[in-house]
């Protein structure tokens, strides 16, 4: 590798598709455990991925209900929510996207350093990263827990990149939405976004490259994100 020293990727979305199978049905869970009056369709909840982290995404929900409380009581579905979604993890009911285990693993042989940063809880991310990956494969994981602002701040890439002592000039981020990327490139990263069904239509111009998968046409290599740095930073 001649410039790439890490790639940081994000979870959601990216390592797996995590949200409309995952999250989602959680949150529906934790609506009905909770006596919320809430139920996201696929339709719904592909509009709410606009605001990221699942305890602020149930807040907005509810205040344009109107609901009083909306801040307290998202607090305590989110609560039950990351349970929920935790079980799901733990009954081994995601894997990674097609071809995410062979770059990962095509980029620890050239000696590329692996992190993630997410706006996800630790008390599932780990479990599920480890699930996905394998234990040890992630040097480094930022979750939404070790920031004050989500994405599309640029916080949790910055402290990824701090807690990997690198400059932005070495790393590329995976992202597959509009806020992940937003949140790339205000940290300085040159970043490639691998888009899914939930967020094919967000705008992504500003990404150095934009495919549809990992695997597909040709798969996404240590060396391939190795030519997209040099070519963006020539
Ligand atoms: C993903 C998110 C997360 C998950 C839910 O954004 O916004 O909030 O939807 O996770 P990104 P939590 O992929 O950009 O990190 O409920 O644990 O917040
Ligand atoms: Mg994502």
């Amino acid at each position: 590798m001649s410039a790439l020293r890490a790639v940081v990727f994000d979870v959601d979305g990216t390592l797996a598709e995590t949200e409309r199978d995952g999250h989602r049905v959680a949150f529906n869970e934790a609506f009905a455990a909770e006596g919320v009056d809430l139920h996201w369709d696929v339709e719904r909840y592909r509009e709410l991925l606009a605001v990221t982290g699942g305890r602020r995404r149930v807040a907005t929900a509810l205040r344009e209900q109107g609901a009083p409380d909306a801040e307290a009581v998202a607090a305590r579905v989110h609560r039950t929510k990351t349970d929920l979604f935790l079980d799901i993890v733990r009954r081994g009911e995601i894997d990674p996207r097609p071809g995410v285990r062979d770059l990962v693993d095509d980029l620890h042989a050239h000696g590329v350093r692996v992190a993630v940063a997410t706006t996800g809880r630790r008390a599932w991310v780990e479990p599920l990263v480890t699930h996905l990956l394998g234990a040890g494969a992630v040097e480094t994981t930022v979750c939404g827990d070790d920031v004050e602002t989500l994405k599309p701040d640029p916080e949790a890439y910055l402290l990824a990149l701090r807690r990997l002592g690198l400059d932005a000039a070495g790393v590329v981020a995976v992202e597959d939405s509009g806020p992940g990327l937003a949140a790339a490139r205000a940290a300085g990263l040159v970043t490639v976004v691998v888009t899914n069904p939930d967020t094919a239509h967000h705008d992504v111009g500003d990404a150095a490259v934009v495919r549809e998968a990992f695997d597909r046409p040709t798969p996404l290599t240590a060396a391939a994100l190795d030519d997209v740095l040099t070519g963006a930073r020539p």
